[in-house]
């Protein structure tokens, strides 16, 4: 490429990614209508990235014959849509959807139970290629990420837009699915821009438009306004964000507590989180080495559960959560095991952290006898995104929402008050250790 293409002054093709005019429509060197302009374009360096459609894209990508068919990912117990291709949402199916609602909606549906192994691959190779632009990539789940571009200019030799154009292509040709791209100077409108286009979009918000794209939009775009809080604006008579850019802040901290310090500032477009790559704590973790070499499963068992409240109590004082499980053991003969599983969301919940653990766990208990049991989390990310409804597993939102009450009580009652059926009247055998992490 040429040096004049290195810096877009005034758009790009995100095709063949050569330099455009921003009047253009089509591309004057290979005729594609994807274009992007921008006049903040060589400024804005803060990316949202978000696969779409990630399960459905995967299962495609390995079924060419299903690219044309509407796909829905789901099934499970009680049968939630977790994921559905676009073509199957144009015919009405949503996420969460149960699934005889989505296929009267579109009864020639494809449906495929979900492929946790499969998607975390994916979504690894995904990251990989993401850490090779920036090491400032910032995971939100499984399939999104954001990116900090800012001073790459040097090392791409492109504006972190063109950098993420190409990065889209390469996804494509690579792991064979698509992303949409978000571009701004901060976090949330980053975030909201990735949504814009979806599928395979690429939308700028740049800080000279923020104001006035945010006014008629809906309070509840802004970042931690959740169906209550909601509610609690619609009381007050607050409805747009344009509402929001007109109230003072005190005004706002009165009525909403730190919330209304939130809206004040997102309201007008002023977001300065910064993309935190990752955790200074790499992990944590807890194992316990046993007085007697343990060999079955139904042994092993409770004190994988005993392990997983250690930790999940630890990661909930620390206000993180962890994507990565780690399953170790060590055999009788000092052998060192260790297993690990990611997951699609970052967890901080003993359920899952127990559940994880004992997949993995089953896999190993063939008669070999153990000598150490451990269970960790890595891949640790602050604890707001953790944990969201399981829209596969119905149970799993049950029994999420049983722990959180339960911890709950032990921080009223004291830690013995309330006991799992996996650790009552069993204490773990051996002392628990702290390994240095
Ligand atoms: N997912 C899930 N349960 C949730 C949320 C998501 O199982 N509560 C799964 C299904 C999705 C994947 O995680 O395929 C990514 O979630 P997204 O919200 O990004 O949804 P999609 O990638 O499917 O669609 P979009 O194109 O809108 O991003
Ligand atoms: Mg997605």
């Amino acid at each position: 490429m040429s040096d004049t293409a290195i810096l877009p002054k005034y758009g790009f093709c995100r095709d063949c990614l050569t330099r455009q005019s921003s009047a253009a429509r089509r591309c004057s060197s290979c005729g594609s209508p994807r274009l992007v302009s921008h006049p903040e374009l060589e400024r804005l360096s803060i990316a949202h990235i978000d696969c779409d459609a990630f399960f459905a894209a995967v299962e495609k990508r390995d079924r060419p014959e299903l690219r044309d068919k509407p796909v829905i990912i789901g099934g499970g117990k009680r049968g939630v849509v977790s994921t559905a291709c676009y073509i199957a949402r144009i015919r009405g199916v949503r996420s969460a959807m149960p699934m005889f609602k989505a296929l009267e909606a579109c009864p020639d549906s494809i449906v495929i139970k979900p492929d946790m192994e499969k998607y975390s691959e994916a979504g690894r190779q995904v990251r990989s290629l993401m850490q090779s632009l920036t090491p400032l990539v910032e995971p939100v789940s499984i399939d999104e990420a954001f990116l900090d571009l800012s001073g790459t200019e040097s090392l791409h030799r492109k504006a972190p837009a063109l950098v993420l154009a190409e990065f889209a292509k390469q996804v494509e040709r690579e792991i064979g699915i698509t992303v949409s791209v978000g571009l701004s100077y901060c976090k949330f409108l980053a975030k909201i821009a990735s949504d814009m286009q979806k599928p395979r979009g690429f939308s700028i918000i740049g800080q000279g438009e923020a104001r006035e794209f945010l006014a008629d939009k809906p309070v509840t775009l802004i970042w931690g306004v959740g169906t209550a809080s909601a509610a609690a604006l619609e009381r007050e008579g607050v409805r747009t964000i344009r509402q929001l850019q007109t109230m003072e802040r005190e005004d706002l901290i009165r009525r909403f507590g730190t919330l209304g310090n939130r809206l004040f500032y997102l309201a007008r477009g002023e977001d300065d989180r910064k993309v935190q790559p990752e955790h200074e704590t790499k992990s944590v973790s807890a194992e316990t080495t046993f007085d007697n070499d343990l060999t079955a499963l139904e042994d092993l068992v409770p004190v994988l559960r005993a392990l997983s409240e250690t930790v999940s109590t630890r990661l909930k004082k620390a206000e993180i959560a962890g994507r990565t499980i780690v399953l170790k053991l060590k055999s009788a003969d000092f052998r060192i095991r260790t297993r690990n599983r990611q997951l699609p969301d970052a967890t901080r919940l003993a359920d899952k952290i127990f559940a994880t653990g004992l997949e993995l766990l089953r896999k190993e208990a063939d008669g070999t006898s153990f000598r150490l049991l451990g269970i960790g989390v890595s891949d640790l990310v602050d604890d707001a995104r953790a944990d969201p409804p399981d829209l596969v597993d119905h149970g799993a939102r049950k029994r999420a929402m049983a722990e959180l009450a339960m911890d709950a009580l032990r921080e009223k009652f004291g830690g013995k008050a309330v006991e799992t059926g996996y650790t009552f009247g069993r204490s773990v055998r051996g002392k628990p250790q702290d390994p240095a992490d």
